[in-house]
């Protein structure tokens, strides 16, 4: 699935979705800090992210440490940030809350 990488004004709308979520310098990456209570539960967050990655056939970079997952989201094939690194970013947001998949 090819998309277009986004301009500048559309990461900025596309952020406000995602509050929690900091874009870098260049608008190339998406990152966010998970912390979770335990090594089971940042593990299990990364098991059902992983699942909703596969499904969107868009893949995250990210380090566990103990109980922290650091996410980094880009898109390779556009060289940049597109609609796929928002979609994956809501939803590893909705799974950390607990309320999606
Ligand atoms: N994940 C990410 N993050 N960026 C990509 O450009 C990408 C991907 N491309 N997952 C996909 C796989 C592509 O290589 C396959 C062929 O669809």
């Amino acid at each position: 699935m090819s998309r277009p990488k986004l301009d500048s004004t559309a990461v900025s709308e596309k952020l406000a979705s995602v509050p929690d979520w900091e874009v870098d310098a260049g608008e190339t990456a998406l990152t966010r800090h998970f912390k979770f209570a335990n090594f089971s539960e940042a593990f299990g967050f990364m098991t059902r992210a992983a699942l909703v990655a596969e499904k969107l056939d868009h893949h995250p970079e990210w380090k566990n440490v103990y109980r922290n997952v650091e996410v980094r989201l880009t898109t390779h094939d556009a060289g940049g940030l597109t609609g796929l690194d928002f979609d994956l970013a809501t939803a590893m947001d909705r799974i950390a809350a607990g309320t999606g998949t």
